[in-house]
């Protein structure tokens, strides 16, 4: 399988957003929240907790609410002219095109334009139209921002911490730490600790080898002294009014986990754009991340408008709020974990799966520029780094289900001997000291759109020449008239591509052509069969190992290895339900 971004990368809404800077105007004068007017809990809030308090996990408090603050601090006075100014589409002359591509490759986005941005500069207030209206209470926790880096470009770092300093409620930010990952460029040394000398909130972290950004987050949560921990890539730019909706969940609930609609800043001009409502977070098989929308029928039965929290069966990975005690009980992330991919599957079927939700808020939001590649290093191979991490996942936290991810192109990761990866004794230990769910029951509860069937095919194993079915007894296999309440013709064929019952497999044995019923193992290559179901076939397909097709001798007192013949038929098997291709 090819690790990709290209499902991670939001659908861009067909119509622009509104790049009108009338409307960014209105929006801004709105600074009264600062001063919380204070208003009495009412509508939103209200029927938020009442709908939270069915469950008897919030503690209803009662403070003041306040008009979720919308400021911009230093919206004015603004150059309106600015490259890329309200978050427009900024565009370079052809004669720079060959500087564009030339400084392309030092954040695999357009560099050279993003540095003629203002590091502060408006993006347009996306947010539903309700959501300025929102009531938040007065007495949030506070939290610290936590930004990992590696060789990440000055200006958009800088633009991702101004964002975060001009458009967070001062009482509510705690302090901004950046986490820089062993960065190799120059200006990300010293000239950025004298940039940052002058926002006192602002603390450097200085990670001593390269550490992956997982581990990099643990080093800046452990840092951290806000009560809530606020992860962001650092190539961001939070909106207006970001911060307080997602304090506003953990405020309701410790073990709500809020996650900001992640806009799209564009790799090529740096646009600022709008993506379609109702989407959330979700993984396909072998655990690539997604999104999708919400299903139709959801909306409507559950009178969902466009500002109500998402639930979210996994989130992106990098732009997250938490309860920073709830993050330690959860065990944080697994440490094991290298660089870069898997860390967001993790925390995801953590919190589900051990008594937390995921929520995307749709009145915070943040832009994020999605990039072609990685624009650093791996220290070892990238491919199977991301693999390595993958695995590590799947084996704490999928149960039965991981035959699916080994199933979808990772089966040679099951060779434990040729891929390392690592210790996992504490974060089984943590799975049952937490007392987890299980996967199933997070598919169940969390994702019962996700169709995760645990066998590809199974029943009877119908031989067409023959017109006889599979059978084991005693220890061996024969072939029996077909007879559907034999327990003794009942096989599953695996996502391993085993041919199985219970413990023991067929076999296929390449010195004499045969066959052999083998005690099942992950790792056993003789163990896998090919096996193609196509519908045009009528399901009657070959099963293949070792480039030789499994066949049944004329009698049916064979079961051999012979060279593949499409048109004979004592090689096709079929079985009796067909779950996926
Ligand atoms: O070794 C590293 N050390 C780091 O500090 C590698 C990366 N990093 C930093 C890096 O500089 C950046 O700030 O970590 C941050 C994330 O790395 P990106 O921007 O290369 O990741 P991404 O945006 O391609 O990938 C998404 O998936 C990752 C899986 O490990 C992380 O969870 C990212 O945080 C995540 N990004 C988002 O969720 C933003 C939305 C993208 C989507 C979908
Ligand atoms: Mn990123």
């Amino acid at each position: 399988v090819k690790i990709t971004s290209s499902l991670s990368k939001q659908h861009v809404k067909g119509k622009d957003v509104n790049h009108n800077e009338e409307k960014f105007e209105l929006r801004a004068v709105d600074k009264s929240g600062v001063n919380a007017t204070k208003e009495p809990a009412k509508s939103i809030i209200k029927a938020k907790a009442e709908e939270d308090s069915k469950d008897n996990s919030t503690v209803a408090r009662k403070t003041g609410v306040h008009k979720v603050v919308s400021l911009d601090l230093t919206l004015s006075p603004r150059d309106a002219n600015a490259v890329g100014q309200f978050g427009q589409p900024a565009l370079v002359a052809s004669h720079e095109d060959a500087v564009v591509r030339k400084r392309w490759n030092e954040g695999h986005f357009n560099v050279y334009l993003s540095d003629q941005i203002p590091v502060d500069r408006a993006i347009p207030d996306t947010r539903p139209d309700t959501c300025a209206q929102n009531l938040v209470h007065d007495d949030l926790p506070s939290t610290s921002v936590i930004f990992c880096f590696v060789d990440e470009v000055w200006s958009t770092l800088l633009r991702s911490v101004h964002s975060v300093l001009n458009r967070s409620p001062p009482h509510l930010l705690k302090e901004i730490i950046l986490v820089d990952d062993f960065s190799t460029k120059d200006n990300l040394k010293a000239p950025l600790d004298e940039y940052m000398s002058q926002f006192p909130k602002v603390r450097i972290i200085r990670l001593k080898e390269r550490q992956g950004l997982i581990r990099a987050r643990l080093a800046g949560a452990a840092a951290a002294e806000g009560e809530v921990l606020t992860f962001l890539d650092s190539h961001v730019e939070c909106n207006v009014g970001w911060l307080e909706p997602l304090l506003e969940r953990v405020y309701q609930d410790r073990k709500k986990v809020p996650c900001p609609v992640i806009e799209v800043i564009s790799d090529k001009d740096l646009s600022y754009m709008l993506v379609d409502n109702f989407q959330r977070g979700i993984f396909k098989w072998p655990l690539v991340f997604g999104w999708s929308a919400l299903p139709e029928e959801y909306i409507k039965k559950n009178n969902m408008t466009i500002s109500d929290p998402i639930r979210c069966p996994v989130m992106a990975g990098g732009l997250f709020s938490i309860d920073k005690k709830y993050f330690y009980e959860l065990g944080a992330y697994d440490p094991g974990l290298d660089v870069w991919g898997g860390e967001n599957m993790e925390i995801s079927f953590k919190i589900w799966m051990c008594g937390g939700e995921i929520e995307i808020i749709p009145c915070s939001r943040v832009g994020h520029i999605f990039r072609g590649q990685n624009p650093y290093k791996f220290p070892k191979d990238r491919q199977k780094t991301v693999e390595r991490n993958l695995v590590r996942v799947a084996e704490v936290w999928l149960d039965e289900y991981k035959d699916l991810f080994y199933g979808h192109g990772y089966h040679h990761l099951l060779d434990r001997k040729a891929n390392d990866i690592g210790n996992l004794t504490e974060q089984i230990e943590l799975r049952k000291r937490l007392k987890c769910k299980s996967f199933k029951w997070y598919l169940d509860n969390v994702y019962p759109d996700m169709n995760a069937p645990l066998v590809k095919a199974e029943g009877q194993v119908f031989n067409r020449g023959l017109r006889k079915c599979l059978a084991l007894q005693k220890g061996s296999l024969s072939f029996e008239l077909c007879d559907l309440s034999k327990q003794s013709q009942h096989f599953n064929y695996t996502w391993l591509r085993h041919i199985r019952q219970h413990d023991l497999c067929v076999s296929s044995q390449s010195e004499s052509n045969g066959f052999a019923l083998q005690t099942c193992e992950n790792a056993k290559p003789e163990l896998r069969w090919f096996h193609k179901s196509s519908k045009a076939e009528h399901l009657i397909t070959e099963f293949v190992s070792r480039h030789m097709c499994l066949e049944a001798g004329p009698q049916g007192d064979t079961l051999h290895l012979n060279r593949c013949v499409p048109s004979n038929t004592f090689q096709k098997w079929q079985f009796t339900h067909y779950h996926a291709q």
